[in-house]
């Protein structure tokens, strides 16, 4: 299985290399930025539907190189504090007000889920999530505030969330969750920040949340532009990015225009099954981040977290976090994007042998309209966590998914870009799981639509 799941993530990655040779007679970073949109109508992007969103609400065609730390986009938080590349398509809603810089963006699936075996369930789910970011520059930093809702309680609620096969992490009715994801809290960020210039090229950061994301892990699978059209979470979640609805943390980090360094104090506990309130505990836990973003299309990080009693159900066992992963967005022809994310993450729970993670996704918008996307996940689950009978429970399974899907967007219909699609996932579990599965093979899917802000196309 291992050798299937490789050579599909090698095919997957083959288009992507493709993609960067054939785009890589264009400058890269080095385009002279166009000029500042100040007399551009309010919430419109120029140039091909790309942007980066600098200080001052200056929006551009291309992105400029960042020579300094004021030139860094504020949309290169993908979520929390991490980074993702400079050059995103433009896909929110931006108003200037009073020197404020207020920025809506945030995605919402709606659709009916199906899961195939014996363990599958189908269910009707809605998916998603909204964010508001207030931003001002100040004469020697920036401050930025996000709130950031999911409906999810409301929608994906029922019997501790919406069916996924093979899907594990948090509890329910003193049970682990299996075969099916949590849904997100309700407020899944009250965060505050500040980083101040001490020169041109160096920085501090810091970062307050109630709840929030420490510095732990890629930007989180509903926040990355290689997922943003898929609604149904990664396997490896809680291997590689599960931290980023953290109730308490508390981040420093110090900040060049091409890499950041941060620490991370908070509550590692995960978020219980009453998903309404803000599941406050003193800090137990702490991660370090080393982030780089060598030019506007890459963006690369390592990670390390140490989360103290992450379960409610095993207080006493400490899971030691390692992640690593690596983003890829470039233009595809006059209106297309494309965006590749690699993450490896693992797990080292109390004194249980490590277990891995493997992820790359890919998401391919052709011209605008037109979007295919795909997913490559290997994990290794403990048998406890997908609540295997006992004598299973101690045992490691190497499970895997491959995913395919499209969406066909419509309009924009002035602020809104509705969309329709549907995606496929082929499950593979190893021999042992059969009986619980039906099968080596159990599949899994989902149609839905798709609302998001528009992003201008010219
Ligand atoms: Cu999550």
């Amino acid at each position: 299985m291992r050798i299937v799941l490789l050579s599909l993530c090698l095919l997957l990655a083959l288009p992507a290399g493709a993609g960067a040779q054939a785009l890589g007679g264009e400058h890269e970073g080095h385009d002279e930025p166009s000029a500042p949109s100040k007399d551009a109508p309010r919430g419109e992007h120029e140039g091909h539907g790309l942007h980066g969103t600098g200080h001052g609400g200056r929006m551009a065609g291309q992105v400029p190189e960042v020579r300094s730390l004021r030139d860094i986009p504020l949309m290169r938080r993908g979520s929390g504090t991490a980074w993702q590349p400079d050059l995103i398509p433009s896909s929110m809603l931006h108003w200037d007000v009073s020197g404020w810089n207020l920025m809506f963006q945030g995605v919402l699936f709606g659709g009916y889920d199906v899961q195939g075996g014996p363990r599958g369930e189908s269910a009707l789910a809605g998916i998603g999530w909204l964010m508001l970011m207030v931003d001002r520059e100040l004469p020697s930093g920036q401050l930025v505030a996000s709130v950031m809702m999911s409906p999810e309680p409301f929608t994906a609620g029922a019997n501790g969330g919406y069916p996924l096969l093979l899907q594990t992490g948090e509890a329910y009715r003193d049970e682990p969750l299996h075969d099916r994801q949590h849904p997100h809290d309700l407020f899944m960020e009250l965060a505050l920040s500040y980083t101040h210039y001490f020169t041109d090229t160096w920085g501090l950061l810091l970062y307050a949340a109630p709840a929030g994301e420490p510095a732990l892990g890629p930007v989180a699978f509903p926040h990355r532009v290689s997922a943003w059209y898929d609604p149904l979470a990664t396997l490896g979640h809680h291997w590689q990015d599960a931290t980023h609805i953290s109730f308490g943390v508390l981040t420093a980090g110090l900040v060049t225009p091409v890499a950041k360094l941060e620490a991370s104090w908070f509550n590692g506990r995960e978020p219980d099954e009453h998903r309404y309130d803000l599941d406050l505990r003193t800090p137990d836990s702490y991660a370090v981040r080393l982030s780089a973003n060598p030019t506007a299309r890459v963006s690369t990080q390592v990670s390390y977290g140490y989360l103290k009693s992450p379960e409610v159900l095993e207080p006493d066992v400490p899971v030691h976090r390692l992640t690593a992963s690596a983003t890829y967005h470039a233009p595809f022809g006059e209106r297309g994007f494309w965006a590749t994310t690699a993450v490896f993450g693992r797990n080292v729970e109390g004194e249980h042998p490590g277990t891995n993670s493997f992820l790359l996704e890919s998401s391919l918008d052709l011209d605008g309209h037109h979007v295919v996307f795909g997913r490559a996940e290997y994990v290794e689950k403990p048998g406890h966590d997908l609540v295997l009978p006992e004598e299973l429970e101690e045992g490691v399974f190497d499970v895997g998914a491959l995913m395919l899907g499209y969406v066909y967007h419509f309009g924009p219909l002035g602020p809104v870009r509705p969309g329709v699609g549907v995606r496929g996932a082929l499950n593979v579990v190893p021999e042992g799981l059969e009986s619980f599965y039906g099968g080596r093979t159990p599949v899994g899917g989902m149609v839905f639509v798709r609302l998001a802000p528009a992003g201008r196309h010219p």
